[in-house]
């Protein structure tokens, strides 16, 4: 299988570091795709480093930053942050055939919500809660294990079908426990609670995940804001197993000493992921007439913070 990653990101570096070391590299190939030419020269001539339970390992990955040198893909797995996904597939386009898997790796719903252009290809979305911190470029720490759900919106021909699975065992071989699904919409939902409670709130409150339960008022919050996004979930028709605030906060205690993959793009004062999170569910309330006065405020503190950066991106990620 020809596997091209699209977007050295946290979850992009975790994903080429680790499946890169239990690839059989007779039958399969694994690439990484950059838009920055600079930070794929680095990624080149250094290297990745994946970091796990206080070990290092050092491995190697083609970074290209042209889509047309990758040769047909047999999966695209995209793994750049939502808002970047239009430009990615614009890049994209020469490789979206038929018979390439694409694969949505992103955070929230906003790309289930907006028409994307994919081509040809037979489109997959994914979820993952595997913790991974990018430390610099190349270089990431797996923060903590977790499962990954692969699935079709709706069903599909069997050639793609096989696809996933080849590509479920790719992630399974590489040490990443993965699951094939026909409920990955309730999967993206059953995520979006868990981002939707943590993700901004930590960014607003400048601290890792576990201190949410303890902040006075955070906690309170959190339950409000997954409350209204239940709502929303329940409207749509989306099935909800179990109850997410519980998840949520077992959540904070398993990555107690993460720092949010949303409060990582302030501190390098990137634009975040909150129009995927809050933002989509405000969004999809007004739509259906419902209020979520929790998800708009939290929606206006992060644009506020945003709209407060002072310098440019640190470019190391
Ligand atoms: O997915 C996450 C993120 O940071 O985006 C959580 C689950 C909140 C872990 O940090």
């Amino acid at each position: 299988m020809h596997i091209l990653l699209v977007g050295p990101g946290a979850l992009g570096c975790l994903l080429a570091a680790v499946i890169s070391r239990t690839l059989d590299r007779t039958s399969d190939h694994l690439a990484i795709l950059d838009h920055s030419l600079e930070r794929a020269a680095l990624l080149n001539s250094q290297g990745f480093v994946y970091e796990a339970d206080g070990q290092q390992h050092r491995t190697s990955v083609p970074v290209i930053t042209d889509p047309a040198a990758s040769g047909a893909a047999d999966a695209l797995v995209l793994c750049v942050k939502s808002h970047d996904i239009a430009r990615s597939l614009r890049a994209c386009q020469p490789l979206l055939t038929e018979g390439t898997l694409l694969l949505f790796l992103q955070n929230g719903i906003a790309h289930l919500e907006d028409e994307q252009a994919t081509g040809r290809a037979a489109v997959a979305y994914g979820t993952t809660t595997e913790g991974a911190t990018l430390l610099g470029p190349g270089h990431v720490r797996h923060a903590g294990h977790g499962v990954t759900h692969l699935g079709f919106r709706a069903p599909n021909p069997d050639a793609s079908l096989n696809r996933l699975g080849l590509l479920a065992d790719i992630f399974r071989r590489a040490g990443l426990p993965t699951i094939t699904t026909e409920r990955i919409i309730d999967r993206l939902w059953a995520k979006l609670f868990i981002n939707v409670g943590i993700n901004a709130l930590t960014a607003i409150h400048d601290c890792p995940n576990g201190d949410l339960l303890t902040l006075p008022g955070a906690r309170e919050r959190m339950r409000t804001a997954i409350a209204e996004a239940e709502m929303v979930a329940r409207m749509q028709g989306i099935r909800i197993d179990g109850d997410p605030f519980a998840a949520t906060e077992e959540v904070c205690r398993k990555t107690a000493g993460n720092i949010s993959s949303m409060l990582q793009d302030i501190r390098r004062r990137r634009r975040t992921e909150i129009d995927a999170i809050n933002g989509a569910v405000a969004k999809a309330g007004r739509v259906l007439g419902l209020e979520t006065p929790e998800n708009e405020r939290l929606l206006r503190q992060v644009r506020e913070i945003e709209s407060g950066y002072t310098t440019t991106p640190l470019l190391d990620c």
